[in-house]
């Protein structure tokens, strides 16, 4: 159920008993996330108004350079979710390992463990393009009352009870699944309330954008190399456009609106592409099959892939169902 300008906090109240595991949880999960993406909005925002721009002088186990506000949006948001008692585990780009959660009570019930991205394409700060925090959901494997391990978090996407991002961009919006379906609230900073702004969003089955950094292109394998040329060919409605932001949320969040692929593939560079399985992939491959999308690594469904350890990548094709489609068949034709 949904009502145009609903609040987020109404819509999830409206949509709680919808939830098979519903004991409120998951909504307070939700909520707290709401409150952690107002805080690094509040943040991204002034990123070139205060000292919080640059590298903080230390790198992450990606190796990559942390920018301040990665640091300060893992920060947000690892805070919020323990104070709130919600969470028996966290994962996180900038965390070489998960985070234990042991609740004030000594019956620890807590039953999700969330993994994010804090801070996406955030080598885009510097230069004010919009980035964004991704979020996947799961309910612990392991008994509850103990502590969390490693296998609550290998698990696979299609066990993902909620998943989402949030986009600081020309304007800031959460849009997140728990299942049913694909909702997208913009934050109205003037009250700091979320409302309803894009209800059941969908992918359009056919676009005519495709994303991937053709830099890269001399190093891709022959059938990605095959597709970007057939989007490329002058034939029906191509050439597509090539629009390619450097920001996962971003590209995918217009092409979610607009129509369209995105590609981050293997390379002679990468040999499992840069993308995380966890914190990156699954989440967003679970946000597009509910928007009637799809998600694969050129073969195999995102979701259907077992994960084996917390920061492996994968090769990452996802959006328009007919234009992953196409893709995954040049892959095959390869
Ligand atoms: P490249 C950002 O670092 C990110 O993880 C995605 O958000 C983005 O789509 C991709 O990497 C950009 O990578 O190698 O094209 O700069």
């Amino acid at each position: 159920m949904s009502h145009r300008n609903q609040t987020l906090g109404e819509f999830i109240i409206e949509n709680q008993s919808a939830f098979k595991y519903t004991s409120g949880e998951l909504s307070r999960l939700i909520n707290s996330i709401r409150l952690a993406a107002k805080v690094v909005n509040h943040e991204v925002n002034k990123a070139g108004l205060v000292d919080i721009i640059g590298t903080a002088g230390d790198t992450n186990i990606q190796g990559e350079d942390q920018q301040k506000l990665d640091v300060y949006a893992n920060d947000t948001f690892i805070k919020t979710l323990t104070k709130r008692n919600i969470v028996c585990g966290i994962a996180s780009e900038e965390e070489d390992d998960f985070i234990s959660i042991n609740s004030q009570d000594e019956n620890h019930q807590n039953k999700y463990v969330v993994l994010i991205d804090p801070l996406d394409g955030s080598s885009n700060i510097d230069v004010n393009v919009s980035v964004g925090t991704i979020f996947s959901v799961y309910r612990r494997v392991t008994p509850v009352g103990t502590p969390v391990t490693i296998e609550d978090f290998l698990q696979k996407g299609n066990q993902q009870v909620a998943a989402g991002y949030v986009v600081y961009g020309t304007s800031t919006m959460l849009v997140y699944t728990t299942g049913h379906g694909v909702n997208g609230f913009t934050l109205n900073p003037a009250i700091g309330s979320f409302y309803l702004s894009h209800p059941n969003m969908q992918f359009p089955e056919n676009g005519r954008i495709y994303s991937v950094n053709e830099g890269n292109y001399i190093h891709f394998p022959k059938g990605i190399k095959d597709y970007i040329k057939y989007c490329q060919m002058e034939e029906g409605d191509r050439p597509y456009t090539s629009r390619y932001i450097g920001s996962l949320v971003s590209d995918f969040h217009r092409n979610m609106i607009k129509g369209g692929i995105y590609l981050y593939p293997k390379s002679s560079m990468n040999a499992k592409g840069k993308l995380r399985l966890l914190y990156e992939c699954n989440p967003m491959a679970f946000l597009a099959e509910q928007a009637n999308g799809k998600a694969s690594d050129g073969f195999t469904r995102i979701m259907d892939i077992q994960p084996s350890e917390l920061h492996e990548r994968v090769p990452f094709i996802c959006g328009s169902k007919n234009m992953v489609e196409k893709a995954e068949e040049f892959m095959r034709n390869a």
